[in-house]
C-alpha cells in the first residue's frame, strides 16, 4: 500500500501517538511547557518519525486530520495534568502551512478549548515564519483571531525563514523559537553566538519570550543563560517523551 493509504489507515487504527518534549526555564530548569510531537507506532515497522510522513500528510491534506488529533489530544492531556495535580503547564502544538491555508484554524482551536475546558493561556501554537509569509494578509488576520482567543503564538525555527523583521511588529506573536542550527555550534562559533545574542535582544525589545531549541550540552545552556535566553528545549533536558514518561518527569520536579 502506498504510504498515504497506510497513513489513512493508521489514523483509523489509532496508531498515531502524541509525544511531549519539555521546555524549561533556563535558570530554574522547571518545566514550563511541553511541545506535542506526533509519532506513528507502526505495527510492523515500529516507530516512524514525523520527518518521514508529515510532508506526505501535507501534500495529501491528511495533515488537517492529524493536526486536529494532535491539538485535541494534547489539550486533553494538559487539562488532565492540571486536574490530577501533576502540573499546570502549557502545551505547544505545531501548525503546518497547509493548516494555515485550508483549515479554519481559529474555529478549530476555539472548539477544542471549549470541549477540553483547557484555559486558553495553557495552549501555545508554533508556526514557522515561512508558512506565515505565504499569504501575509491572511496570516496576519488569522494570528489576530488566534490571539483574540487568548492562546500564545510562537515563531518556530526562527532565523531560517526569509521574513522581514518588520513583520515581527505586525504579527501578534508572543515568542521566538531560535532554530536549532544556530544553537548547534554556539559555544565554538562566535558568529553563531552573535546571531543568537541579536535574536534575544531583538525579541526582548519587542517583549517576546525567547526560547532556544536543540540544546544538547550544559555549556550551551550556560551560554544561553548568560545571553539572557528565557527557555530552552533539547536533548540535554529530555528527548520527546511518551505521555507516561512525561508524567513521570513532571512528578519528579514537584
Ligand atoms: O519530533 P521530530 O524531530 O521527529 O519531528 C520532525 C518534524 O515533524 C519536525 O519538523 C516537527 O515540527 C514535525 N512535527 C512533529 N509533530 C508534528 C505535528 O503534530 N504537526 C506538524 N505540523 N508537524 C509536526
Ligand atoms: O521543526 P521542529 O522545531 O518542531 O522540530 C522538532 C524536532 O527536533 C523533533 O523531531 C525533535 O525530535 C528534534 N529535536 C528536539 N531536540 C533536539 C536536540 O536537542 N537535538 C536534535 N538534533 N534534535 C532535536
Ligand atoms: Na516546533
Ligand atoms: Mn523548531
Amino acid at each position: 500500500m502506498e504510504i498515504e493509504g497506510e497513513l489513512r489507515k493508521a489514523m483509523q487504527n489509532n496508531e498515531l501517538e502524541v509525544f511531549y518534549q519539555p521546555k524549561v526555564n533556563v535558570h530554574s530548569q522547571c518545566i514550563e511547557s511541553a511541545e506535542a510531537l506526533v509519532r506513528w507506532q507502526h505495527p510492523k515497522k515500529g516507530v516512524i518519525s514525523p520527518a518521514e510522513f508529515i510532508h506526505i500528510a501535507e501534500d495529501s491534506g491528511l495533515i488537517a486530520e492529524i493536526g486536529e488529533f494532535v491539538l485535541l489530544e494534547s489539550c486533553l492531556q494538559a487539562k488532565q495534568w492540571a486536574d490530577n495535580g501533576t502540573a499546570e503547564i502549557t502545551v505547544s502544538v505545531n501548525v503546518s502551512a497547509h493548516q494555515l491555508r485550508h483549515e479554519n484554524l481559529a474555529q478549530a482551536v476555539g472548539n477544542v478549548l471549549k470541549t477540553t475546558k483547557l484555559p486558553e493561556n495553557q495552549l501555545e501554537l508554533e508556526l514557522t515564519e515561512s508558512s506565515l509569509m505565504e499569504n501575509l494578509s491572511a496570516a496576519t488576520a488569522l494570528l489576530k483571531r488566534l490571539s483574540d482567543l487568548g492562546v500564545s503564538i510562537s515563531l518556530d525555527d526562527f532565523g531560517t525563514g526569509y521574513s522581514s523583521l518588520s513583520h515581527l511588529k505586525r504579527f501578534p506573536v508572543d515568542g521566538l523559537k531560535i532554530d536549532r542550527s544556530f544553537i548547534k555550534d554556539i559555544t565554538s562559533k562566535p558568529e553563531d553566538e552573535a546571531i543568537v545574542n541579536a535574536i534575544i535582544v531583538l525579541g526582548h525589545s519587542l517583549n517576546l519570550k525567547v526560547i532556544a531549541e536543540g540544546v544538547e550540552s550544559k555549556e550551551q545552556l550556560a551560554l544561553l543563560d548568560q545571553l539572557g535566553c528565557d527557555e530552552i528545549q533539547g536533548y540535554f533536558i529530555a528527548k520527546p517523551l511518551s505521555s507516561q514518561d512525561m508524567t513521570t518527569m513532571l512528578l519528579q520536579q514537584k
